[in-house]
């Protein structure tokens, strides 16, 4: 199982393409737009919103809704490339009209510009850019409805935003609600708090970032390896939160806090009643770089966007002088956008790791390699 997606910010459409389905998996469009219309929600975002309403097209490897077990590709049309086509058309346009000097702290612009060697950071902004993740989210959709077909369900939830955060425990199946509100955390106080600070972060011009838990649940043991590093469940899970736009940090279970626990209180008592399960869950469901049958439980911290309508210090490439970094307008805070692109890259990797240990051409018979699985 393979994702490849290419689109640029301003560009004419995101486009992905998936390999390594199998064939007789039933997709549910509806399923796919209803992630990618919450995707786009959340209390914080831009105006760009207004302009997008982003919806899957499948273009190959579905017929009659069901997977044929050839590449699937599909596209997510970008509404704003009608404003930005004098700018962006790959068949000839102006590419002074919207040249990028003033680099971003924080975005992909320097670095790029650097790499590149070009003082116009736009061809790398425009491809660093979040809006990217629209077409991750249409893929997640697809990965997640081939998980389900296993009994594996993938949720989560805003814990902090900006530095206030949720300390409560939640089942799995609480999850779902946060969905529902509007910065997808589930204790109401926290959220209001949360919600206040944007409305002055909005005012000042300035932005936030937040830690978002992703719970995966019906997975079981031993998918991951602890044969080979570059196989290991959480090493992938963490790689794959650590490639969503923003993200500057990942854990699993505990986390950073197990360096403060003794190994006694630590560590999760193994217990038997017909089958192994555990009373605590500080390892987060992944040990020696397997799942082990409990619920894996992920959290990623994400840094404050880096387009600030205050603007920060920077130079300008074209001309070496001091200058205050780009920015057309901003997201204040991008978190529930976040959520649900870390549970779509989340479901990539494990899909792709599911797909790794039962192989198997028809889906029928994946689901017969799962179910036989201890
Ligand atoms: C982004 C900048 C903004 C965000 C964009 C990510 O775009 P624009 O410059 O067009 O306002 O809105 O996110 C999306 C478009 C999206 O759909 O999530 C950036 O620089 O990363």
């Amino acid at each position: 199982m393979k994702l490849t997606t290419a689109g640029e910010s301003h560009g004419k459409a995101l486009t992905g393409i998936i390999e390594g389905l199998p064939y007789g998996l039933k997709i549910n469009i509806s399923e796919i737009n209803r992630l990618l219309a919450l995707r786009q929600s959340g209390y914080g975002r831009s105006e760009r919103q207004k302009i997008e309403k982003d919806e899957i097209e499948i273009l190959s490897g579905v017929r009659n809704l069901v997977t044929t077990g050839s590449p699937l590709a599909f596209t997510v049309k970008n509404r704003d490339y009608e404003n930005w086509q004098k700018f962006t058309a790959p068949e000839g346009c102006d590419v002074k009209g919207k040249a990028l000097t003033l680099v971003r702290p924080g975005h992909a612009d320097l670095a790029g510009a650097l790499k590149y060697g070009v003082s116009d950071a736009r061809n790398i902004a425009e491809r660093a850019s979040a809006r990217e993740t629209a077409a991750r989210v249409a893929a997640g959709g697809i990965f997640m409805q081939y998980l389900k077909a296993f009994g594996i369900r993938i949720s989560g939830y805003v814990k902090s935003v900006c530095g206030i955060t949720d300390e409560n425990r939640y089942a799995f199946d609480d999850l779902d609600r946060a969905k529902t509100q509007p910065l997808f955390m589930l204790d109401a106080q926290k959220q209001r708090a949360a919600m206040e600070l944007l409305d002055e972060l909005a005012e000042e011009g300035d932005t936030a970032g937040g830690i978002i838990e992703i719970r995966i649940s019906g997975l079981k043991s031993g998918f991951g390896s602890c044969m080979e590093y570059s196989k290991k469940l959480d090493a992938l899970l963490c790689g794959a939160m650590m490639g969503v736009q923003a993200i500057k940090g990942a854990e699993v279970g505990a986390g950073f806090s197990a360096a403060s626990c003794r190994g006694s209180a630590f560590h999760d008592k193994i217990c038997y009643d017909g089958k192994f399960y555990r009373e605590t869950n500080n390892a987060g469901g992944i040990e020696g770089g397997m799942s082990n049958g409990e619920e894996i439980v992920l959290r990623s911290a994400m840094k404050p966007l880096p387009t600030l309508s205050v603007g920060l210090d920077t130079v300008d490439l074209a001309t070496g002088c001091r200058g205050i970094a780009a920015s057309e307008r901003s997201d204040v805070a991008a978190v529930c956008a976040a959520e649900i692109v870390l549970e779509s890259a989340v479901a990539c990797t494990l899909a792709e790791a599911v797909s790794e240990r039962l192989g198997g051409d028809a889906l029928r018979e994946c689901i017969k390699r799962y179910k036989a699985l201890k």
